[in-house]
């Protein structure tokens, strides 16, 4: 970035004005395709329509909407006159909605018109001024986007919001405690879309992007809004679930480039009925973060598509992926290595810095990483170190500088004395063909650390005794003597964040009511 200046959407009009992609699909939607002129259109209408509201720089717009159009218009209306768009799980509920309006001092908010009755009470209470995407019906009276569009058309300029301006905020639940607002300047889309996106992935203006985590998480806003609209290329859009069998429906209809998903779709989209007929022809590669991608995962998907997925690290305070996998170095079962841009250092808690291979906390610096958690100094302080973000996971690295998941530093389990990390157990338990997913905790009894497995067995197969019995056998035929489970609980799921995360707090928590 050359200038001190930047706003994001600026690289709309750079799209029409120098790369001549009016007429190209910025967007495909179920309900069609969206140019580039006419995202600039709706994006410069909102704009003026928000400013019309009252709202100013600087002031926060939550964003309760699914993946469609109406997020491009409401994110990029909003970044247009340097308003902090505030993206938020669409399927929160009231109350939620109220801690973000009041936390943040939301002063206006744009909702899916399927929720607006349910959310709109609870926004307004708070003072802030609520949009609906659609009418509900003629002469309703609600105010809604589509409507405010339609009456405020006309060119608009990029306020000139300066490169450590906000350009956008993410709650972040993590894995335990109260939402947290992340805030991120203006300045950090370029590293995640020019050092990931455009050396990682080798993304260009022919891609097709399609991601099946949502807009409102980091991840899916890189994928499908922030990479496209860099790049030139074009974003696939899914509203609602994202189901294996859509998923992989909408791949043959839209003819992806590039497939973002979490280790969980891979999972399961191979397993979902006709899976092995299904057309991935158009894809060129594939992307897996939010939890490890499981060697076997990876290497079912390369047997059936003969695809590779290139798994990472990324969180919402580095607002994308910092550590990867690429396609000329790659171990299935890593999280990979550093992305070009990023430095990442491991620290054991009782040594410090640890040189070549060994394990500890992964501490990351690059470009992309967050201003500030909002409302949370110390909480900001504690995480960022130096220039350092303090990441909470803890890592492995081997003697070719790959990293290897060990878990939560806070998840590790001290047991007869020897630390213990849950993923070595739950990869073994997963490997085991009865096994659809397994978590592990250190649960307390008698004052002593058990380690205790949930397992979801696959569909068909029983919990029972003789099986717990078999699969902490079955650990211990592949990991050292203290690895296995000393307790088994067979669930029907597992308790999980939007992108597939294990909360592993909330089965302690279980564990100590
Ligand atoms: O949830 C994650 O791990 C993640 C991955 C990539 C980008 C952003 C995030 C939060």
């Amino acid at each position: 970035m050359t200038s001190d200046r930047f706003n994001l959407t600026t690289l709309v009009d750079h799209h029409l004005n120098t790369g001549g992609l009016s007429d190209k699909a910025a967007l495909y939607s179920p309900d069609g395709p969206v140019t580039y002129a006419e995202l600039y259109r709706s994006m410069c209408a909102m704009g003026r329509a928000l400013r019309a509201l009252g709202i100013q720089r600087e002031q926060r717009i939550l964003l309760a909407l699914d993946d469609t159009p109406a997020f491009f218009t409401a994110f990029l209306g909003a970044a247009r006159i340097g308003a902090v768009p505030v993206p938020i799980n669409n399927q929160t509920d009231p109350e939620q909605v109220r801690f973000y309006a009041q936390d943040s001092y939301a002063q206006a908010a744009v909702i899916d018109a399927g929720r607006y009755e349910e959310l709109a009470p609870a926004l307004q209470d708070a003072g802030v001024t609520a949009i609906s995407t659609e009418p509900a019906g003629p002469d309703d009276g609600i105010l809604n986007m589509q409507d405010l569009v339609r009456a405020h058309e006309g060119d608009l300029a990029a306020a000139p919001t300066h490169a450590e301006d906000p350009a956008l905020w993410l709650y972040s639940s993590g894995s335990t405690g109260r939402p947290k607002g992340v805030v991120h300047l203006q300045r950090d889309l370029e590293p995640v879309c020019q050092q990931y996106a455009g050396q990682v992935l080798g993304v260009t203006q022919d891609d097709v992007h399609l991601s099946t985590t949502k807009l409102f998480h980091a991840y899916g806003l890189g994928n499908s809004l922030l990479f496209p609209l860099w790049f030139g290329g074009t974003s696939v859009l899914l509203p609602g679930f994202p189901a294996p069998h859509l998923v992989l429906e909408t791949i043959e209809r839209a003819r992806p480039t590039l497939l973002f998903s979490v280790p969980a779709l891979y999972n399961a989209m191979p397993r979902s009925p006709g899976a092995r007929h299904r057309d991935m022809s158009s894809i060129r590669l594939c992307v897996s973060a939010a939890e490890t991608l499981p060697a076997h995962v990876w290497q079912r998907w390369h047997d059936l598509y003969g695809l590779t997925i290139l798994d990472g690290v990324g969180s919402t305070e580095m607002l994308h992926i910092y550590c990867s996998n690429t396609e000329r170095a790659l171990r299935p079962g890593s999280s990979g290595r550093a992305v070009p841009g990023y430095q990442i250092k491991l620290v054991d808690p009782d040594a410090g810095d640890v040189d070549g291979a060994g394990s500890g906390e992964m501490f990351v610096r690059g470009g992309s990483m967050l201003a500030q958690y909002w409302h949370r100094a110390d909480q900001t302080r504690s995480v960022l170190q130096g220039n350092w973000y303090r990441t909470g996971d803890r890592y492995r690295r081997d003697e070719d500088g790959y990293y290897w998941y060990e878990g939560r530093a806070d998840d590790m389990m001290k047991v007869s004395g020897l630390w213990v990390a849950p993923a070595a157990i739950e990869t073994a338990l997963q490997q085991h063909p009865d096994v659809s997913e397994a978590a592990v905790v250190g649960v307390d009894t008698d004052r002593l650390t058990r380690i205790k497995a949930f397992i979801v067995l696959r569909d068909g197969c029983q919990g029972t005794d003789a099986l717990a019995r078999h699969l902490r056998q079955w650990c211990k035929d592949r990991l050292s003597g203290h690895q296995f489970p000393h307790l088994v609980e067979f669930v029907a799921d597992l308790p999980k964040t939007p992108t597939g995360k294990i909360q592993r707090f909330a089965l302690r928590a279980r564990e100590t009511v």
